[in-house]
């Protein structure tokens, strides 16, 4: 009995002890694991020995402070203008804040052995956000690894070799949203605004203005890439002026706007939208419009229409019935709403457009490229139905008493 109880003292003992070591373990391992820390960028800041963490001393440059991150470390750049002495590289995971796309302006001197901004590499997870990058003399950025932008806008890179804005490596994937891809390429080499050969995403974004030497202005694809509520306007390239398919390459498009894109050859079998030499393009809600002076598709792989697309012609293979073939979407100015990003402006529908209430609400996504909600009556006929292109007419006058009462 004595035995026993002292045996069950010894027991409750050992088991203290157990516990009392677990729990110091715990504490131990608690501290010893990496914390994700925030890092500061502004201008007039310090780099030096400055590990960049105290918001109240940050560093300079935004290379220095990439430098000093920890996987799973967060970069928080103020508004200003910085020259980055070199391409940023991207060894661990970390998210970039700027202070918003036309305050934060992350740029590289003219320099043709500079030939990124950034570049992520393989394996890695970067999230970039709240900025402009700028004058690489190949591409803005060269993605092998997983890449997420929002409200960035990418300029003015001059794609030496192609892919002036952005390069999507082969097994690499990108999600852009919000975000402007203007004036990259210098008209001499292929895939101005961006190629991609991995996975793409891009939604509610702008490309505008960027100038292809052969193929592909906006974009050329060899990959697998998904557009939604994006415009394609003002770029230049000999054929595939907006959006150009080749080998392998799949694209998705649904209520894209392809508009007032050029041609610099005139030979009409070279497309001053979109042409498709890859696997497949399908398009749903889609507008094709004012592209020249060359026929608008062209390529070896007709495309697929899923319905309720506008063609200002009749040369995009759109076969569905609920199809507008030879229609004039009576194309306006740009138009951004104030409070939601003016970057992501979107060719606007005059009020008769027979572009308005002529997609489906079943396939639309649930806003336009400016983030404002579809479907809207555009017609005023009493029923919301999602508009074809990137843009949705927010028209309320007629209907509103009724949603009033
Ligand atoms: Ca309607
Ligand atoms: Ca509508």
């Amino acid at each position: 009995m004595q035995k026993s109880k002292r045996l069950l003292l010894l027991l409750t003992i050992w088991l203290g002890f157990v516990l009392v070591l677990a729990g110091a373990w715990r504490q131990l391992t608690a501290v010893a694991a990496p914390q994700a820390a925030n890092r500061y960028v502004a201008p007039g800041g310090v780099d030096g020995s400055n590990d960049c963490t105290n918001p109240n001393n940050p560093c300079s440059s935004l290379m220095y402070a990439v430098q000093q991150t920890e996987a799973g470390d967060t970069v928080i750049v103020a508004a200003g203008f910085y020259t980055e002495t070199d391409t940023i590289n991207f060894f661990r995971d970390v998210t970039i804040q700027g202070a918003g796309l036309e305050q934060t302006i992350v740029s590289v001197p003219t320099d043709p052995n500079i030939w990124r901004v950034f570049l992520v590499y393989g394996g890695v997870n970067v999230s970039i956000s709240h900025l402009t990058l700028r004058n690489a003399d190949r591409s803005g950025i060269l993605n092998i690894g997983n890449l997420t932008l929002d409200q960035v806008s990418i300029a003015d890179n001059r794609g030496v070799l192609g892919g002036g804005g952005i390069y999507n490596e082969s097994g690499a994937v990108i999600t852009i949203t919000d975000s402007l891809i203007s004036n990259n390429g210098q008209g001499n080499d292929v895939a101005a605004g961006m190629l991609n050969f991995g996975q793409a995403t891009i939604q509610r974004a702008l490309v505008v203005g960027n100038k292809a030497g052969s193929y592909g202005g906006g974009l050329h694809n060899q990959g697998t890439l998904l557009l939604e509520n994006v415009t394609f306007t003002l770029n230049e390239a000999d054929s595939g002026t907006a959006v150009s398919n080749g080998g392998s390459g799949v694209i998705t498009m649904t209520n894209v706007t392809i508009a007032r894109n050029t041609n610099t050859q005139t030979n009409p079998s070279q497309a001053s939208a979109i042409s498709n030499f890859g696997t497949s393009i399908q398009a749903s809600n889609s507008l094709i419009a004012e592209n020249g002076p060359n026929q608008q598709c062209s390529g070896t792989t007709p495309l697929t229409s899923l319905g309720h697309n506008l063609n200002s012609h009749n040369d995009c293979n759109f076969n569905q019935p609920t199809d507008l073939l030879s229609a004039d979407p009576l194309l306006d100015t740009f138009a951004s709403v104030s409070g939601t990003p003016n970057w992501v402006s979107a060719l606007t529908l005059a009020n008769n457009s027979p572009a308005l209430d002529a997609g489906s609400s079943t396939t639309c996504p649930a806003t336009d490229a400016r983030g404002l909600p579809r479907p809207v009556d555009g017609n005023l006929d009493g029923t919301a139905v999602c508009d074809i292109g990137a843009y949705e007419a927010q028209r309320f006058g007629a209907f509103l008493p009724m949603i009033v009462r």
